[in-house]
């Protein structure tokens, strides 16, 4: 079948939640995929951060074809031989004392929200059911019901209602807000240490440090949301880090395991984990040992490729490089480490027609809010390869 065939039977069959561009992916091999004319393209969303690894990693592969031939499968009601050398491998890259496994992002970002309620009936008194948690503008942490419901963007809510209450927004990057929003009821602050989905979006410097100090003198949970920054993507383990903070919660999922497979976990330390009892939270799959031993494989990669260190390296390479392009339509260049957002200006027209002239030069890039191109490429990119996307790149940001 050729791509329009297969876009036909897509827009004819599958629900339109999304749009994406008219390209059929058929085959990924690092940090390139071809579609299914046989077409090359550099992928520089790496699926929104999960393919950290990039496409298909060798060594990935073998963990998953052997995992997948033993045992797949054995739902928390048995144990397996996996999951406690993944939670080893976490707790010792991490520093944190526990974790809890799940499947998908919004997932264990729930699993984070049901942890500091019960947290904070359990270890600060708050009455039961009047726990409170402080999100921020543009934030995004996923699709379910109770995580639209403090979303900012109407878009995700408006159709959605009713909502889960006992969440209040304040502004992203305004650590005194986050501090007059604290109530004796506040159980945790949930944010993003960069905004993804709200267009790369790098908080003032010293705004995550100050987070975390408020929440520890107020007795407040702090939650990072790292499922797209998080597993060295912005040049170091956690986007965190560029602030030696060390929040109580933090929730990873994406690159976990290479793109392979949905796995998220939420790590913490034993005063938060250790209060959750058996039944209370769980899932079938969640924790299951062909994820586990995908995930142990994503992590191993992760180190032994020095991938954390490239993308700090090449990153700043890519953003410097991005920033010198002499485009009229470029309002300015943010990013941290391989996490970069090219900004256009309001009458640039868009960022999306910028990506289907990059697709046709063979680079695949995805705007996020209508006026930023985001750049994000596998972290096992090298030099070259950075070099040959600049050229292309430049040359569609200074078409007219
Ligand atoms: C979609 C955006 C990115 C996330 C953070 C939780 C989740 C995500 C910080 C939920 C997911 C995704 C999901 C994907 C597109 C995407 C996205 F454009 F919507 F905003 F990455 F920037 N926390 N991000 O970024 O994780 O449940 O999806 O595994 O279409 O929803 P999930």
């Amino acid at each position: 079948m050729k791509s329009e065939e297969y876009i036909a039977l897509e827009e004819k069959y599958g629900a339109h939640n999304y749009q994406p561009l008219d390209v059929v992916i058929e085959r990924g091999e690092g940090v390139w995929v071809f579609d299914v004319e046989g077409k090359r393209y550099l992928d520089c969303l790496s699926a929104y951060s999960a393919l950290n690894q990039g496409h298909v990693h060798p060594k990935i592969l073998a963990a998953a074809q052997e995992q997948m031939k033993k045992l797949t499968l054995t739902s928390r009601a048995f144990r397996n031989d996996q999951l406690p050398q993944l939670y080893q491998e976490l707790v010792e890259l991490s520093g944190y004392e526990m974790v809890l496994p799940m499947n998908s992002g919004v997932e264990a970002v729930e699993t984070a929200l049901k942890l500091a309620r019960k947290w904070a009936y359990q270890s600060k008194q708050v009455p039961r059911h009047q726990a409170e948690i402080i999100v921020v503008e543009g934030n995004f942490h996923g699709r379910t019901i109770s995580v639209v419901s403090f979303s900012t963007e109407a878009f995700y809510r408006e159709d959605f209602g009713p909502f889960t209450p006992g969440f209040v927004i304040v502004k992203y990057g305004d650590a005194a807000a986050i501090e007059n929003a604290i109530t004796p009821n506040t159980a945790a602050v949930l944010i993003e240490p960069i905004q993804g989905e709200a267009g790369v979006v790098i908080p003032p410097k010293g705004y995550l440090k100050q987070v975390s100090e408020i929440c520890r003198q107020n007795n407040v949970l702090f939650i990072a949301d790292e499922i797209q920054s998080g597993l060295g993507r912005t040049g170091k383990l956690f986007a965190c880090d560029h602030e030696n903070v060390r929040p109580d919660l933090i929730i990873l999922g994406k690159a976990l395991s290479g793109g392979f497979y949905p796995v998220s976990a939420v790590l913490g330390d034993r005063k938060v984990l250790g209060l959750i009892r058996p039944g209370e939270h769980g899932s079938t799959f969640g924790g299951n040992p062909l994820g586990a031993a995908i995930a142990r494989a994503a992590i191993n990669v992760l180190i032994q490729e020095n991938l954390i260190e490239n993308a700090a390296k090449l990153g700043e390479y890519f953003q410097e490089r991005l920033a010198e392009i002499p485009s009229r339509h470029v309002e300015l260049v943010r990013g941290k480490g391989m996490l970069i957002g090219v900004v256009l200006k309001p009458e640039a027209g868009g960022a999306r027609r910028f990506c289907v002239a990059l697709q046709e030069k063979g680079i695949l890039a995805k705007e996020t809010h209508k006026n930023v191109i985001r750049f994000a490429p596998p972290l096992i990119i090298d030099k070259e390869t950075l070099d040959w996307a600049i050229e292309r790149i430049t040359e569609v940001l200074t078409m007219p």
